[in-house]
């Protein structure tokens, strides 16, 4: 059968985001009664709503072709030895989240190598005792399934290994962070197998899609005007912009209407050294699709 099923978490931090990302693919889903399958209208790709961690398994025993869930999630499958079969396809840069080391305000640990035969509690031993020892550092993983900052209060742990994003459940439970083991954002994963053409052609739209829109999120479509013979200075300060179109000024020969396509992000210190270099009536604008 010609479909495509994408798994995604069916109610918690990357919920929406994964939802609304498949949405602006152009993807419409019929919601059924249980709300755990939602099967697509217009395009061929229906919707699994599961746990973030039944994700990986979800893929490697073929249940669904794709699934949407936190590389951390992702990465414990992998290094526990079974999730060899899973294909990082495309990183989708929400969820961001760090896996830390932290330990107890008053403590001797000062370093990661003091970590050496202390007990860790985490989420992510496999994760974690594998970029531990990559550091050289051998510890022993106590493995708790949530709470986990809660564990070297009740002196189960030395320390812990958990995901930190503001910090705030950290400075609750009095424990400092000592080191980021681990960057993690949500990310599309698929199974390492060869897919029949028609799927293989069928996913291959998708991904094009998406491409389009991760690429559109991060871009700006920019206007200004610019002195003629500084077009060139002013191109070089307009980040991942190539060929800008140049138009002449009504009445102005020395200015030029300059328009082009930022790929990457525009901070307002381009936008301080555009006018430095000349440029006015500068605009930014949103950029929504993108394709080729
Ligand atoms: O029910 P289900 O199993 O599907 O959901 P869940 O409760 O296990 O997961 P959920 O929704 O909490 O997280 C899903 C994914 O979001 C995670 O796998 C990460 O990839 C990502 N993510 C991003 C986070 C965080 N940020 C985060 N801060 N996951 C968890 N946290 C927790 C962390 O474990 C700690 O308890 O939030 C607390 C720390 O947050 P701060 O802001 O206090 O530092
Ligand atoms: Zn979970």
């Amino acid at each position: 059968m010609n479909r495509i099923r994408i798994a995604i978490q069916k109610s918690g931090r990357l919920s929406e985001r994964s939802l609304a990302l498949l949405q602006s693919c152009g993807l419409r889903f019929a919601r059924s009664k249980d709300k755990l399958y939602w099967y697509g209208q217009d395009f061929p790709v229906d919707l699994l709503l599961v746990r973030d961690d039944d994700i990986p398994r979800i893929l490697l025993d073929g249940v669904c072709d794709l699934g949407i869930v936190g590389q951390n999630i992702a990465l414990e499958v992998v290094r526990e030895c079974d999730g060899t079969g899973l294909e990082e396809l495309r990183g989708l840069g929400f969820g961001r989240c760090r896996l830390s080391i932290a330990v107890p305000e008053q403590t001797q640990i000062s370093s990661i190598a003091d970590l050496d035969g202390c007990r860790i509690a985490t989420s992510y031993p496999a994760l974690t005792s594998s970029l531990l020892e990559k550091r050289g550092v051998s510890a022993q993983m106590v493995k708790l399934s949530g709470s986990v900052e809660i564990a070297p209060g009740l002196g189960t742990a030395d320390a812990i290994s958990d995901l930190v994003s503001t910090g705030t459940t950290l400075r609750a439970n009095h424990l400092v962070e000592l080191e980021v083991l681990f960057e993690s954002t949500a990310a599309l994963y698929g199974q390492k197998v060869s897919l029949p053409d028609e799927k293989q052609a069928l996913l291959n739209r998708l991904l094009a899609r998406l491409d389009g829109v991760l690429q559109a999120a991060e871009s700006k479509y920019v206007m200004l005007h610019a002195p003629r013979d500084a077009v060139e200075e002013i191109t070089r300060l307009l980040p991942g912009a190539e060929n800008p179109s140049l138009m002449n000024l009504e009445g102005d020969p020395t200015r030029v209407a300059l328009h082009a396509v930022c790929r990457e992000a525009l901070f307002w210190e381009h936008l301080e050294a555009l006018k430095g270099a000349g440029a006015s009536a500068i605009l930014v604008l949103p950029v929504e699709k993108m394709l080729g």
